[in-house]
């Protein structure tokens, strides 16, 4: 999928360290990494519904129903994630750990936790140097004193670009005044945060037999991108893009369903009786299109044509970055040294979105993440 003079970047790719596998081996709740007997890889359970499943075991189980994912060399070796580069031709990967990320670590161990697994993030990208950038991770959970220096520590990492952000921020959301001051200092040290989402929606909407039949499709599909759009539409109507005007967010899968519905949360900002009464619809109010354009990015993994038509026409195609979401998504059944699918789907759609060979297509692919991220700084 790359060219000799074109770059092809990754920014959504995930990488699990060892000392963040150890923490999650010592666990007894989600999210956990555990061994089963018979089961050639440990399995990692972070999702409440897999939790559900890991309750009701009894016995042992078959290896086919055991909960979770298979932890494979995928998600921690650093050979494998540069092989899965070379053969889907991607020159550049700018690497983060992956959800839940440190939200569950106690307060008074999350600072030493991030600053250790931020060096081995950055240990990583200087065995690939040029080749690896990433996305570093925050003690959120941590006084407030140490969050700030952790932007301090990361923003002194040479291969630190951002870093990447749940939805929960200090517990109570990303419209959290409280957070303000995060944002600014990540701002000012022109990190982007990349924001994911991990909680998903509460069990009960995905009904009954979402369990036992559905497998992950409605958390991953769904309640994945309406956390993401939430946590967006609430920064949004908090004020919080105005207050940090400086803040730039990069939304994964294609800003969940935020190119789709921005023209309902104008519709219902400006038809609401209580903002309007609090003057909050006023001539200087910059539309959520706005910011949009000016404050966000969206990564291309939404794996069809259509959303990624959505995504362009709500950002501009100069703000849109390929990405793969590696190690999920690998091909079942199939060989995972080879190409994924799940990575052939993202770029074909940016080829059917944008063109075959244009100048969009190949912004999107790898340019704007070496211009918006400064890929070719040291
Ligand atoms: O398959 C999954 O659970 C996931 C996940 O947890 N995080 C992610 O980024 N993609 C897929």
């Amino acid at each position: 999928i790359g060219s000799p003079t074109h770059s092809v970047v990754d920014i959504h790719t995930h990488m699990y360290p060892p000392a963040y596998v150890q923490l999650l081996e010592s666990r007894n709740s989600i999210p956990l990494i555990r061994k089963f007997a018979g089961a050639k890889e440990p399995r990692l359970i972070i999702l409440p519904a897999e939790a559900e499943s890991l309750d009701k075991m009894t016995g042992s189980p078959e290896t086919s129903h055991l909960p979770g994912r298979p932890v494979t060399t995928h998600y921690s070796s650093l050979k494998q994630k540069l092989h899965f580069m070379d053969t889907h031709k991607i020159d550049i990967s700018v690497i983060s750990l992956a959800n839940p990320w440190l939200d569950f670590v106690a307060p008074e161990d999350a600072g030493e936790t991030a600053k250790s697994i931020n060096q081995e993030f950055s240990n990583m990208c200087a065995e690939a140097p040029g080749r690896l950038f990433f996305f570093a991770t925050l003690p959120l959970t941590a006084p407030p004193e140490t969050l700030l220096a952790a932007v301090g520590h990361v923003r002194s990492l040479k291969s630190c670009r951002g870093v990447i952000l749940g939805t929960s921020g200090l517990g109570r959301g990303l419209d959290d005044p409280a957070l303000v001051p995060v944002l600014r200092a990540l701002a000012a040290n022109r990190l982007t945060v990349f924001l994911h989402p991990h909680y998903g929606l509460p069990s009960e909407v995905w009904g009954p037999r979402a369990t036992e039949e559905y497998g992950h499709v409605l958390p991953l599909a769904l309640g994945f991108p309406m956390e993401t759009t939430i946590a967006v539409a609430r920064m949004y109507l908090a004020g919080v893009f105005d207050q940090v005007p400086d803040l730039r967010m990069l939304l994964a899968h294609s800003g969940g369903t935020l190119p789709f519905l921005a023209g309902r949360i104008e519709s219902c900002v400006v038809h609401d009786g209580h903002l309007v009464r609090e003057g909050k619809v006023g001539a200087g109010r910059r539309t959520v299109w706005q910011v949009l354009r000016e404050q966000v990015y969206l990564d291309a993994v939404v794996y069809s044509e259509v959303g990624l038509k959505a995504a362009v026409d709500a950002s501009g195609a100069d703000r849109l970055m390929f990405g793969t979401d590696h190690p999920f998504f690998p091909p079942l059944g199939g060989d995972e040294q080879g190409e994924w699918e799940s990575v052939t789907w993202n770029a074909e759609a940016v080829r059917k979105a944008l063109g075959d060979g244009t100048d969009g297509a190949r912004a999107v692919m790898g340019g704007n993440a070496v211009e918006v991220l400064r890929l070719r700084e040291d």
